[in-house]
């Protein structure tokens, strides 16, 4: 390790002193400004995680969901997920470093986490389309070189994307080529064999309009649509060319709100659905001939992936674990709709894709989704053999179903929650099964719900437990979400500090949308008071 030259190059990418960031739900998020010394060190971090799994790592510029003048990192471990919880602590403690002390902690890592510092390191780079993302990425660049470590710049990517290129990397390219073609041919292969099985074949049922959220999801999707056009037309829109990113538009706007993207024309009972600012997350909607919205999140899309491979795998005649995990965001109908009527194993985790991920891989078959539409399905290595075998030894209905199950098997993305494959998914699905988007939604009705942030001086002052539905401080927050509970039927709620934004969230839900409103209200209202609220109070 080249300590001058590190000291050299960091004071380039000096940290504003007394600046303290934390490596969040999903990497490091604020203001762009803010973020140059982040984007320098992630890349000096990145290059000690590649010498110490001896494998490729991966470097996001995005904040997905934000605002356009904010911006983020994540970083992607060997096998295209997360980073692993003890190196997120690091990546806190380097960022946070003040500058005489940077070799020093970096020393430290080195040395807790046994890196061989001999040892070659090579890194993957990509970025969304924000303004300040170019510039950023540079600064991730220069981390890498410092430590000598080599590097290839994907350039504008998806956030899954680059999952997958990690993934890919790392097993020697059986998990797919890592290349965009490598990306597009592999989903779409998949796609198109599926969709040949479909027995319907209206065209209405074969488009989908899709809200871009003016973000990197329209350019991946326009490059990619030549690729999959037989199977299915897409309709682009907020595609970047005149509104701003996740601006009244985007998946976590749709969600939020319950109500449709601005710059998009919805006709009656027409399918739609929207990605997110990097599309790793997606939701459904329509409004019906009426007039009246209605989305399909997260949880629908669980349910409808979770009840097509239950009845693929009856087919096949193999009986194996399906598990289905949530947050406390879930919708409560949707949980007892699994659990009840699909008789399928639900489990809750902390928000943070990380945690479902993980969770995931304890089944057969694991499908996460959070209700913000961030999510996939994992199928462990033993299945996906067994299945495509017996898709290549049958020639009756069984081995038409376990092809049939080979191909979702590539079509999802198994590194990460992906926009377009879990769109690629949905829409095989409902064309497999002839079902119009009227009908998937109609599979259980949600209990009205409502989300709000309230903005504290500190949220570290609220701390949960039981994944995020109990708060345990501050000291009588808890006893007072319970009593306005109590006051609604078929209600609940819960509050976290959020890992992405500087707000805290609240989530209520209740037998009615005027009590769902109210409760959420009055939740807000407790954190304000107890939590150190500043700003405009609450409104009803
Ligand atoms: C990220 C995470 C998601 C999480 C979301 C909101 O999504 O990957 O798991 O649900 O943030 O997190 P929080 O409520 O802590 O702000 P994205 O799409 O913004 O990267």
């Amino acid at each position: 390790m080249d300590l001058v030259a590190i000291t050299k190059r960091s004071a380039v990418h000096a940290k504003p002193s007394g600046l303290v960031l934390q490596y969040g739900t999903a990497g490091f998020r604020t203001k762009a400004e803010h973020l140059d010394h982040i984007m320098f060190r992630m890349g000096l971090l990145a290059v000690l995680r590649s010498k110490q799994t001896n494998s490729t790592i991966g470097v996001m510029v995005t904040a997905s969901h934000n605002p356009e003048e904010d911006n983020g990192v994540k970083l992607v471990d060997p096998l295209g997920e997360m980073l692993a919880p003890s190196w997120e602590e690091h990546a806190t403690c380097l960022a946070n470093a003040e500058e005489p002390d940077l070799h020093r902690v970096l020393l430290d890592i080195s040395e807790k986490e046994a890196v061989d510092l001999q040892r070659d390191a090579f890194v993957v780079i990509a970025r969304d389309t924000r303004p300040s993302s170019e510039k950023l990425s540079q600064s991730v660049i220069d981390g890498v070189m410092v430590l000598g470590g080599q590097f290839h710049d994907y350039g504008l990517l998806t956030t899954p994307q680059l999952h997958y290129m990690v993934y890919c990397r790392n097993t020697d390219g059986q998990y797919g080529k890592a290349t965009i073609d490598g990306y597009f041919q592999k989903l779409s292969k998949a796609f198109v064999q599926l969709t040949k099985q479909a027995s319907y074949s209206g065209d209405e049922n074969r488009s989908v309009k899709v809200d871009c959220a003016n973000g990197i999801g329209a350019l991946k999707l326009k490059e990619m649509e030549s690729y999959f056009s037989q199977g299915l037309t897409v309709r682009l829109f907020n595609d970047g060319s005149t509104g701003k990113l996740n601006h009244f538009c985007g998946a976590d706007f749709v969600k939020s709100h319950q109500k449709p993207p601005q710059g998009m024309e919805i006709k009656s009972n027409e399918r739609c659905c929207s990605f997110d600012g990097d599309a790793d997350r997606i939701v459904y909607f329509y409004c019906d001939a009426g007039g009246h919205f209605h989305l399909i999140d997260g949880d629908k899309i669980a349910t409808l992936i979770s009840s097509f491979l239950k009845e693929l795998l009856l087919e096949i005649g193999e009986n194996l674990n399906i598990g289905v995990i949530q947050t406390a965001y879930a919708n409560g109908s949707s949980t007892r709709y699994l659990e009840e009527v699909m008789k399928v194993p639900v489990y809750c985790t902390k928000t943070g894709v990380k945690h479902l991920h993980h969770k995931a891989q304890e089944f057969d078959i694991g499908v996460y989704f959070e209700a913000n539409g961030h999510g996939t399905a994992l199928f462990s290595k033993a299945v996906e053999v067994k299945i495509k075998q017996l898709g290549k030894e049958l020639e009756d209905e069984r081995g038409k179903a376990a092809k049939m199950l080979g191909n979702i098997i590539d079509l999802f993305n198994q590194a990460a929650g992906d926009a377009i494959s879990d769109m690629l998914v949905i829409e095989a699905i409902l064309a497999l099964k002839g079902l119009t988007v009227q009908q998937w939604d109609a599979l259980y009705t949600d209990l009205p719900n409502r989300q709000l942030k309230v903005k504290v001086a500190d949220r570290r002052v609220i701390s949960t437990t039981d994944a995020e539905r109990q708060a345990v401080t501050p000291p009588g927050l808890q006893e007072a979400i319970n009593d306005l509970v109590k006051q609604y039927k078929l209600s609940r709620a819960f509050v976290r500090p959020s890992g992405t934004e500087d707000v805290v969230r609240v989530y209520a839900e209740a037998d009615s949308q005027e009590s769902a409103d109210r409760l959420a209200y009055e939740v807000s209202l407790a954190v304000f008071q107890l939590a150190g609220g500043i700003g405009e109070r609450p409104q009803s």
